[in-house]
Order: structure tokens, then C-alpha cells, then sequence
């Protein structure tokens, strides 16, 4: 089984770079995910979301970028091949009453009341971010390699992510993938301790905020690569230290890969959320993001970042 990351082509499998996620829904009920979190990393749960709450969701987000001419209509999500820029969502479209009837579902409160190893769990003990990360993931596109605190962090850092595939997803639509044991491992330190500290709003980083789209730099550092095909209503929940990004999409027949990035805290968390992402109208990070590329105002390249961190791996000088 292959799978692919940018231009590389890797294979999947126990004594591959890319392993298969161990699901965890064993613990379910037990008060246990917390810990499991606290060891991987990553909690990755099947069939947990109700069925027709999904479905729903994904009809009405198909329904909206069929409007818009990204798909096919009638399709179930073929790309349009005329359409130049495939993964653009309307922010308004994660909002909608089928998208929040999901991503504020009690059933999914009181998972991450479970995951955030709240007492009771249900929907009493959890916030969530106002603000949904709504994905279509066209053809050949996907994430680069990031942490999500360098995007929250202007709140707690215990906060946990809840990535919702709205649809099935194989290894060609390509998933999440996470580096297991990158929040703890050694190798990582350096890491965690200088690129996950940062805020893309003020750390003057040009580009994307992602620490690197080179599966080469992920691997040198000996943790796996994780993921999974998803089907619909799984989810994978994982930390705000956890290094992750995504499979390449290269579908055939090109499909649209849908899926939701929601963001979870404790209500009684002192530290609170990132408030640039609450409200009716959130900015969330959009001054940087509309900047992004504007080296007079975000002067200092990943790579120049990288180096003064001393977390340059030799590997990835130019080539
Ligand atoms: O879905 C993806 O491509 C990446 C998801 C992600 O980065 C996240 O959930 O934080």
C-alpha cells in the first residue's frame, strides 16, 4: 500500500515510514483516553460520531461547492477540472446549521469532555473554539508539517484539536498524519521548545507557518508517521504539541477530500482559549494570513528561523 507527501511516494505498513494508527476506542467509557493522549499524542476513534449528523454535514458542504462550480454536481465530490482554486471554502460554510449540528453535537462534547479528562463527560465541561477549520482538499494539495499551537497561541496550551473526516477517506484522498510521539520525544525537544512556542501573528515568519512541507526532515527525526483510511464519523483528536499534516490528495477520478478541524478545551481551564478565534465573526489569525507573503512585513524565512533554532537537520540543505 502506498501513499504520497508532496512529490514522495511512500509505502504503508508495520516496518514502512508510514504505520497504521492504533485506534483507541478500547478505552472508551473508561476514563483512560486522557492518558493514552498524554503517551501518543493522539487519540484516534472509530465510528464514534453519529452517522446521520455526518452525513448531513457532508451533504450540505457537497450542495455549497457544487453552487460554487468546485464540484461536479451529482458527483459525491468529483473535482471540476476547470476550477483554478480548489480548496477555497467560504468561511460562513463551516457555520452552517448541518456543519454546527456536528461540530457542537453533544455526542462530540462529550468525547472531548471524555479526552480532556473532564469529570463528567458531557457537554457542561468543554468550550470549543467558535471558529471551524472547514477543509476541501483539492487535487495534489495538502498540509505541510506543523504544530497547531504556532495557531492558538494566545490561550491555553492544554487545548486539544478534534479533525473530523466528513466523508470516507482513503490513502489516495489522503487523511491526517500524524508524527506519533512528537509532543514527548526526545528528538523533538528542540522543537517544541522554539518553532511550537511561536505565534504566526507576531514571530515575522513569512510563508505558511508550517515547520516543513519535506516528509525527508519529518523522517530524519525517528518518530512514525501515522494515519489511517477514515471512514465517515471517526475522528482523530490529538494535542497542541503534536506534529502533524496531511497526505497528498491524488484521487482517481479527482475528488474532493472534505474534512473539519474543530478545537476543544476544559471550561474550567484557567489559562482560556485563543480569543482571536471566539465571537460571531472570529479574525482568527487573518491579518498574518492575508500577509503571509509579505516579507516587508514577516521578514525572516522557516529556513532562517530554523537554523538561528539550531533545528536545521543537515538533510535538508538545498537539493
Ligand atoms: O486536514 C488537514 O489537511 C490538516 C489538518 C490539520 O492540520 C489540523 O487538524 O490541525
Amino acid at each position: 500500500m502506498a501513499c504520497r507527501i508532496g512529490p514522495h511516494v511512500l509505502q504503508v505498513g508495520p516496518s514502512e515510514d508510514v504505520k497504521l494508527m492504533e485506534p483507541a476506542n478500547d478505552l472508551l467509557g473508561t476514563g483512560r483516553l486522557k492518558q493514552r493522549l498524554k503517551e501518543e499524542g493522539y487519540l484516534y476513534l472509530q465510528e464514534v460520531l453519529p452517522l446521520d449528523l455526518v452525513s448531513a454535514a457532508r451533504k450540505a458542504v457537497l450542495a455549497s461547492l457544487e453552487d460554487s462550480g468546485m464540484i461536479l454536481e451529482g458527483t459525491d465530490g468529483c473535482l471540476n477540472p476547470e476550477t483554478q482554486d480548489q480548496g477555497a471554502v467560504p468561511a460562513e460554510l463551516a457555520r452552517c446549521p448541518e456543519m454546527l449540528s456536528l461540530v457542537e453535537s453533544e455526542s462530540l462534547k462529550g468525547l472531548m469532555a471524555e479526552a480532556l479528562g473532564c469529570d463528567e463527560f458531557d457537554g457542561k465541561g468543554v468550550r470549543t473554539l467558535d471558529y471551524k477549520w472547514l477543509r476541501a482538499v483539492g487535487l495534489g494539495e495538502n498540509s505541510g508539517f506543523h504544530t497547531d499551537s504556532v495557531y492558538l497561541n494566545k490561550g491555553s496550551r492544554q487545548g486539544l484539536t478534534c479533525w473530523i473526516p466528513l466523508g470516507d477517506v482513503d490513502f489516495q484522498m489522503g487523511g491526517l498524519c500524524v508524527v506519533g510521539g512528537s509532543h514527548s520525544a526526545q528528538s523533538y525537544k528542540k522543537v517544541r521548545e522554539t518553532y511550537s512556542q511561536i505565534d504566526v501573528d507576531t514571530a515575522g515568519i513569512h510563508g505558511t507557518g508550517w515547520f516543513t512541507e519535506d516528509v525527508r526532515e519529518i523522517l530524519a527525526y525517528r518518530c512514525p508517521l501515522l494515519t489511517s483510511a477514515f471512514q465517515l464519523s471517526d475522528v482523530v483528536i490529538f494535542r497542541l504539541d503534536t506534529m502533524h499534516g496531511s497526505l497528498s490528495n491524488h484521487s482517481d477520478p479527482p475528488k474532493v477530500r472534505l474534512s473539519c478541524d474543530t478545537r476543544w478545551y476544559a471550561a474550567d481551564d484557567t489559562d482560556g482559549v485563543d480569543p482571536r478565534y471566539m465571537g460571531e465573526k472570529p479574525c482568527g489569525t487573518a491579518l498574518w494570513w492575508v500577509n503571509r507573503h509579505n516579507k516587508d512585513l514577516f521578514p525572516v524565512s522557516m529556513e532562517e528561523a530554523k537554523c538561528k533554532w539550531g533545528v536545521r537537520l543537515p538533510c535538508t540543505s538545498a537539493d
